[in-house]
């Protein structure tokens, strides 16, 4: 019988050793104002990880912030000092293809610090689907998926310019579900704004709301029924994420279901949010996790508790979009779609072919890796100093 396996050279395995790794701080302007509950941006600021292999196979990696250490504690600062100082030592020299060995590595190197280990992790799936030519998904146990719907978040505050931004993704086919942010105004100033969204794109698309943990518990109380009155389909991390227990009282009597962003880092996070009963649905996130592999691990938990589970992003550009993508790809079920638009809102992407937004859905990139090529040009323009 002839041998279908794939040719393998001989001695990969030695040369799958990480010889370098580089990390480069980039901003990169937004084509608007993007405001949270708590902080704004017109730049977003990422780590772009470069992993280079003794076999001369490059890997790529990612990771965002949202208004310098506001979102969560990282900065871009304090992710490459971390990387350079800390991760990168750690594993040079390491078997590129010992994924969770690497992660072992990288958590005795560093207290969590996800999104500077998720870069890293990045990249070590890049090189080596690049080396083996095939999709980093398949090294996580092959797709279900080559694509997946997409929402847009509405964000700038001003509803006229949120009507108009909607109706021209609604004409391109780009976007039907929409995510606005509140919590930056008074929950009577976003009704008012709510109310006017939901009337002008009424029947023609969904909205879901992200408050970024701006409500207390009795602010939520007193507003989730409106929100399900416009017809909200789902609220997000409406609390403060300490508040596990406040958001199951509110999950007990919300007809809105809840999504967890903020309150699930880890896995035993995951965990907590089910014991506790305070989410319907989770937001996944390769920098809240800590990599691929962690965003599976959070993602099995959810499932086995029948939590629902969303593709999460914080504004990544087409790398850190890409990797997330390959992780969506092969979930058994991603029953609320992803929000990957981020590479949509920036003025300018960082790789050599953009990511396909078509027909309200984002495609799964089919090349080796992560399925992308950074542009050494333009990381040259956006690199910081
Ligand atoms: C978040 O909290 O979900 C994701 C999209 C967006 O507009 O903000 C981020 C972070
Ligand atoms: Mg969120």
């Amino acid at each position: 019988m002839p041998d279908s396996r794939p040719f393998v050279p001989a001695g990969l395995r030695r040369d799958l050793a990480i010889a370098s790794i580089r990390s480069t701080i980039v901003d990169v302007p937004t084509v608007r104002l993007h405001k949270l509950s708590s902080l704004s941006v017109t730049t977003q600021s990422y780590v772009i990880v470069e992993l280079r292999l003794a076999n001369g196979a490059e890997g790529i990696g990612e990771a965002a912030t949202l208004g310098g250490p506001r979102w969560s504690e990282e900065s871009v600062e304090s992710i490459k000092a971390t990387i350079d100082a800390y991760l990168a030592p750690a594993l040079i020299g390491a078997p590129a293809d010992r994924f969770q060995a690497a992660r072992i590595r990288m958590d005795a190197a560093a207290k969590r610090n996800n999104a500077a280990k998720a870069a890293i992790e990045s990249a070590l799936f890049d090189a080596v689907g690049k080396t083996l030519g095939i999709p980093a998904v398949q090294l996580l146990g092959g797709a279900v998926r080559e694509s997946m719907p997409v929402l847009w978040t509405l964000a700038s505050g001003d509803p006229a310019q949120e009507i108009e931004e909607a109706e021209q993704k609604l004409a391109a086919r780009l976007h039907d579900t929409f995510k606005v942010k509140i919590g930056a105004q008074s929950p009577q100033a976003d009704i008012v704004r709510l109310r006017r969204l939901a009337d002008a794109l009424s029947g023609r698309a969904s909205l879901i709301v992200d408050a970024n943990q701006a409500w207390d518990e009795t602010t939520a109380l007193r507003y989730l029924p409106v929100l399900a009155e416009l017809c909200v389909r789902l609220v997000e991390q409406p609390v403060p994420a300490w508040n596990l227990a406040g958001m199951a009282r509110l999950r007990a009597r919300s007809t809105v279901p809840l999504m967890a962003d903020e309150c699930v880092f880890s896995a035993h996070d995951m965990l907590e949010v089910v014991r506790t009963g305070a989410a319907d649905v989770v937001s996944l996130k390769l920098v809240k996790h800590g990599g691929l592999l962690a965003t599976r691990d959070v993602a099995a938990v959810a499932e086995a508790a029948g939590v629902g589970l969303y593709g999460g992003c914080l504004l990544e550009s087409s790398i850190g979009a890409a990797a997330h993508l390959q992780v969506f790809a092969g979930l058994r079920e991603l029953a609320w779609g992803c929000e990957h638009f981020g590479p949509q809102i920036l003025v300018d992407d960082l790789v050599e072919q953009p990511l396909r937004f078509a027909d309200f859905r984002i495609h799964v990139p089919a090349g080796p890796g992560i399925g992308v090529t950074l542009d050494q040009e333009k990381l040259r323009r956006y690199a910081r100093g």
